[in-house]
């Protein structure tokens, strides 16, 4: 069976980036407009599925319409750089909630960016979050710099 992963967060945190990244690819991707789903040939198959949607309601609105019944994994992502991008992906938890009688089997929250946090000297952090949301997978990662071996892992 494939695993599938979906990528859940407001626009421009490094959905895209994390898909491409994890496969390999270096492009700088655009705004998604469309959902992907991107294909990865492990030793286990992984389909990553990359929500469009720049606002929680969208978001929400885009993944739901989604096959979401067949999701494995919902990878929260934020930028550690930007606060109001943590927020959203509480917002947008306690909306599927809200939505779903069981939660999916496995959460997680990446913040993203942490280049760009060591950069400028500004992280902000998921923990009480994540704890508040009831999710205890956390991960810092740098979509852009780290290995792709690395942001793979986060995927399953
Ligand atoms: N410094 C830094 N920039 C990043 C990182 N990940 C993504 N970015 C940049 O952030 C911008 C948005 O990245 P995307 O991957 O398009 O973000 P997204 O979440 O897919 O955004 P939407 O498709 O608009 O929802 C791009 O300019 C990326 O190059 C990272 O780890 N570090
Ligand atoms: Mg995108």
């Amino acid at each position: 069976m494939r695993h599938i992963v979906a990528l859940l967060g407001v626009g421009g945190v490094g959905k895209t980036t994390l898909a491409y990244r994890s496969m390999g690819l270096s492009l700088r991707p655009r705004v998604t407009l469309r959902p992907g789903v991107y294909k990865l040939y492990l030793d286990r198959g992984v389909n990553i599925i990359d929500v469009p949607g720049q606002y929680v309601f969208e978001v929400i609105h885009n993944f739901v319409r989604m096959a979401t019944f067949f999701v494995d994994k919902v990878l929260y992502v934020y930028d550690v750089t930007q606060q109001d991008t943590l927020y959203a992906i509480a917002e947008m938890h306690s909306r599927l909630l809200d939505r779903f009688v069981k939660p999916f089997k496995r959460i997680a929250v990446a913040g993203n960016k942490m280049d760009l946090a060591r950069e400028i000297g500004l992280f902000i952090e998921a923990d009480e979050i994540a704890a508040a949301m009831g999710v205890s997978e956390l991960h810092y990662i740098s979509a852009l710099q780290d290995e792709p071996s690395e942001l793979v892992k986060i995927l399953f």
